[in-house]
């Protein structure tokens, strides 16, 4: 059986519903919801194509209202899949609660995001319409998007932001749509992956709303803050922790960004006196230097949220200094759990470590990491580094229609399988040491082993492929790919960097590195040895 959806058992979904959690309130419920409550404050900032939106509460409100209803008309019906491609744009707002309310699930591709991705999410989720923009950031979004259409047969309308067939569903007359189901999914989030292609993740109205409200809450959101989307906003993080989400429940102001880069988003913060944004370690660098030198007043910013990869000590000592904030830590996933250093937790926390989980009905279990399939009793000793599992109010039972994965994925008592690895603090506190999973965290993008190498192995010089993160000063880590020829070929770098990115994918997918090599070390039982790859790398990397 191919499940759309792992349902909670029923005994723990009535628990977390008693405790106050799951509320039953849908995503378009509660926009109805802040429009009466903050109708005339401003909830929404952004420019596209050169010209700047600013709508209120009641005016996102009617232009999802209209959107939803255009939706309708063109013949979306509730459940069916829409795979959303959209920069920071103003109108990403009204057309994910137009999806929303139509009942339609939104699955959230990046802009980065070229063919052979959103090919692969609309075929995995038979998506019926794709909605994306024209040319930004010189790619024609709109092309690759009919183009995907012309191969996936599901897929049977391409809405492009900024045309004409956007403007007359965006100005359809507003009617009331049957609420869905907030038990049900509201959207498919993307895995980082670790095996092959990234694996799509369902959340419900009911569990994504609970970290929504409880993220505003932890972040002291009120409707006076001012939240910058400086990263794509359709990522987990921007959209959530807390995000542009969190930020609209509290009825604040939400920012779009078009770009995360410290002169785009100083100047913003400057205009539009924000006071909360999140960003991952290499921008918190970056900005930090730019910081030093800008003309732009800052004064308003007062909290920053730092994650998505590891941010190291020194960063972490660094950012309230250099830019007049207090820092918070943030790690989480899109499979579910969150974590953020609480804004009054003593420094050593904040520095220190990567912060706690959201709910108290997060479970947390740090287990013996040379193990794979260790269970949730399989425990180390406390304090001790391990495997971190984790099960909750908010965490998925399982992966849309994967139910192979699913069965290494989790635990048979439900807990996911996070592949990091973690040190937990007597006070509950979590510090990231490591990852067992084949991933490259590349400044916070993800990067599966296994989706680039089987890139190569296309490749017909190619024999065998391993893809490997070398350690990087800026990123965190970048991607080095270790190629064996077939024999008499010789391939190039460059050639093989092209070939990849003539592939149609995600520009942070290219190696940056690639090693030709005549054969892979082999572990005991002769499978390649990544361990001993990343070795030879590292030791090459300190030599040059
Ligand atoms: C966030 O979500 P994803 O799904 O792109 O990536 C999740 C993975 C984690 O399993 C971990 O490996 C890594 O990203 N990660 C961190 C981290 N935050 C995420 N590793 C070390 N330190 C951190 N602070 O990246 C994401 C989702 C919601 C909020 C924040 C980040």
């Amino acid at each position: 059986m191919t499940l759309d959806h792992t349902p909670w058992p029923a005994s723990v979904a009535a628990r977390y519903r008693a405790a106050g959690h799951w509320r039953g309130q849908t995503f378009g419920a509660l926009l109805t919801a802040l429009a009466e409550a903050h109708g005339p404050r401003v909830a929404v900032v952004g420019e596209r194509d050169g010209t700047t939106s600013r709508w209120t509460y009641a005016e996102f409100d009617d232009r999802a209202h209209r959107i939803a209803a255009g939706l309708v008309d063109s013949g979306i019906r509730p459940g069916e899949r829409v795979v959303v491609q959209l920069p920071n744009v103003p109108e990403f707002a009204p057309v994910l609660f137009g999806l929303w309310r139509a009942g339609a699930w939104p699955v959230f591709a990046l802009p980065a995001h070229r063919h052979s991705e959103l090919r692969h999410f609309a075929e995995q989720s038979e998506a019926a319409a794709i909605i994306t923009v024209g040319v930004h950031e010189r790619h024609d979004h709109a092309a690759t998007a009919r183009a995907v259409a012309a191969d996936v047969a599901s897929v049977r309308h391409v809405h492009v932001v900024g045309s004409a067939d956007f403007d007359d569903l965006s100005a359809t007359a507003p009617r009331e749509l049957p609420d869905p189901d907030p038990s049900g999914v509201a959207f498919l989030q993307l895995s980082g992956g670790s095996t092959g292609l990234p694996k799509l993740i369902p959340r419900t109205h009911d569990d994504y709303l609970y970290s929504v409200r409880e993220s505003a809450r932890i972040c002291a959101l009120t409707p006076d803050s001012v939240y910058l989307a400086a990263l794509p906003a359709a990522h987990n993080y921007p959209l959530s922790s807390p995000g542009v989400l969190g930020a609209w429940h509290a009825g604040a102001k939400v920012v779009f960004s078009p770009r995360p880069d410290a002169d785009t988003a100083f100047r913003l913060i400057e205009r539009e006196g924000v006071t909360i944004t999140g960003v991952v370690p290499p921008l918190a660098a970056a900005w930090v230097q730019t910081a030093a030198r800008t003309g732009h007043d800052l004064s308003t910013l007062d909290v920053l949220l730092v994650g998505g990869a590891k941010c190291g000590r020194e960063l972490a000592e660094r950012v309230g200094p250099a830019l007049g904030v207090r820092l918070q830590q943030v790690f989480g996933m899109a499979e579910g759990l969150v974590c953020y250093t609480r804004l009054d937790d003593p420094a050593e926390v904040v520095l220190g470590t990567q912060g706690r989980p959201i709910s108290p009905d997060d479970e947390v279990r740090v287990v013996d990491p040379d193990n794979p399939l260790a269970g949730s009793d399989d425990l180390v000793a406390p304090g001790e580094p391990g495997a971190l599992l984790t099960r909750g109010p908010y965490t998925i039972r399982g992966y849309y229609r994967a139910p192979e994965h699913n069965a290494l994925a989790f635990t048979p008592d439900g807990f996911y399988r996070t592949g990091d690895l973690v040190r937990q603090t007597e006070s509950g506190h979590l510090e990231v040491v490591g990852r067992a999973k084949e991933q490259i965290n590349r400044g916070g993008e993800k990067v599966a082993a296994e989706e680039v190498e089987d890139h190569l192995m296309a490749h017909p010089d190619v024999l065998d492929a391993a893809v490997v993160a070398v350690p990087d000063d800026y990123l965190g880590e970048r991607t080095c790919a270790y190629v064996v020829p077939v024999a008499g070929a010789a391939p190039t770098a460059p050639a093989l960097r092209r070939f990849i990115r003539g592939r149609g994918v995600a520009a942070f997918k290219v190696p940056d590195l690639v090693q030709v090599v005549e054969a892979f070390p082999v572990t005991g039982v002769g499978k390649t040895s990544k361990r001993e790859l990343r070795v030879a790398l590292a030791a090459l990397v300190k030599e040059a």
